[in-house]
């Protein structure tokens, strides 16, 4: 068996938000991912967000490639589209979806062998091309449906279960969007849902290529002494730079803040975000001092999560490619073939 479903009947007094569905509208099959993995700590923080931001569930896409973490949206948002591609190719297939329907909030997950490496390429594009999405990158440093080889993002020296000693450099998957252009960039920890669910609803909220690479313990393969993605070794490393509140454009700020315990970005959508600095010096809308920040703080073996980076004015790929504002689902024939007079003026333009 792939997958078990839940029972649907839900208990009629739990709660609905302002759009009408419980909390339980917006979960999928019962997981069959081993007891204890990350990934199903991601998921139930999707599940929490959407929720939250009371987005109707058919108006959101999920796409995946392959692995443990790509099999996860079969385990939250039940009732809302959704593609398995194949492996290391859900930014291309997401980017033509994307582009034939702008109206939908569309979310990547992947994880790093599926990003990393057999993607890497397709990872590195739609983060330049600027496609507004989130894309989230469960990393457990290992290919864990596959049994546990090292993937691009184990550090060097870390030690496999068996005792094996990696030897090659990491891909940094947060350095790499931010060199590729991505407008929104965060690291986070499966087991700290009160930092993932903001900066989840931060990453929707966002016009842009918004990317959060989620480090997430395989506990079947990466939970050992010598792996730098076990459950220890990050909570013990990890260094939040800022600790994010996320206020969408149509709730007023209830929370009182002392003078400069916290910064303001409003995002394009209205929506704002309230960073709370717990590393005074670090500024999350300078890009180049980001990728500086986060390489000397690797170099000491640390984990450095939060909101890393974001520009909160965004152009997505429709503002570069200048596409139409309806989706081109919705275009009728006249607008397809808009005739042969007007075909012959352009064609007379190009001579
Ligand atoms: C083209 C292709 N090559 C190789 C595989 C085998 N394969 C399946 S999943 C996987 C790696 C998954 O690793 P990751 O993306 O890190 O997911 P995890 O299981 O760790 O969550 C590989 C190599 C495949 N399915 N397709
Ligand atoms: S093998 Fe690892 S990644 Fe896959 S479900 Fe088990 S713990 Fe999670
Ligand atoms: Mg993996």
């Amino acid at each position: 068996m792939t997958y078990l479903a839940k029972p649907k009947l839900h208990h009629p007094s739990l709660p609905k938000n302002k759009v009408g569905y419980t909390r339980r509208d917006y979960e999928g099959k019962v997981s069959t991912l081993c007891a204890g993995c990350g990934h199903d700590s991601i998921s139930a923080a999707l599940i929490q967000a959407f929720w939250e931001l009371e987005i109707e569930p058919h108006k959101v896409a999920k796409l995946s490639g392959i692995g443990c973490s790509s099999k996860t949206p079969d385990y939250f948002l039940g009732n809302s589209h959704g593609f398995n591609t194949v492996h290391g190719r859900m930014p291309s297939v997401l980017t033509g979806a994307n582009l034939a329907n702008r109206d939908l909030i569309y979310l990547g997950v992947s994880g790093d062998g599926d990003s990393a490496s057999i993607g890497l390429g397709q990872f590195a594009h739609v983060m330049r091309r600027g496609v507004n999405m989130t894309y989230i990158l469960e990393n457990n440093g290992v290919y864990g449906l596959t049994k546990g080889q090292f993937s691009a993002t184990a550090d060097q020296g870390s030690k496999s279960k068996r005792g094996a000693v990696n030897s090659d450099s990491p891909v940094d998957t947060v350095s790499l969007a931010l060199l590729m252009g991505a407008t929104f960039v965060a690291r986070s920890f499966s087991g700290d849902k009160m930092q993932l669910i903001p900066l989840v609803k931060a990453a929707i909220a966002h016009q842009g290529a918004a990317f959060i690479d989620v480090i997430s313990p395989c506990v079947a393969f990466n939970n050992h002494p010598g792996s730098t993605k076990s459950y220890d070794y990050v909570r013990e490393h990890n260094e939040a730079v800022n600790r994010l509140d996320f206020w969408p454009s149509r709730e007023a700020i209830s929370v009182d803040y002392r003078d400069g315990e916290a910064v303001s970005v409003q995002q394009h959508d209205g929506s704002i975000l309230r960073l709370r600095k717990t590393h005074p010096e670090y500024d999350p809308t300078d890009r180049i001092g980001a990728m500086n920040y986060i390489a000397a703080h690797a170099a000491k073996g640390e984990v450095v999560t939060g909101l890393l980076y974001v520009r909160p004015d965004p152009e997505d790929l429709h503002a570069h490619l200048n596409t139409v504002n309806l989706p081109f689902n919705s275009l009728g024939e006249s607008e397809l073939c808009p005739g042969t007079g007007l075909l012959e003026k352009l064609n007379a333009g190009l001579r």
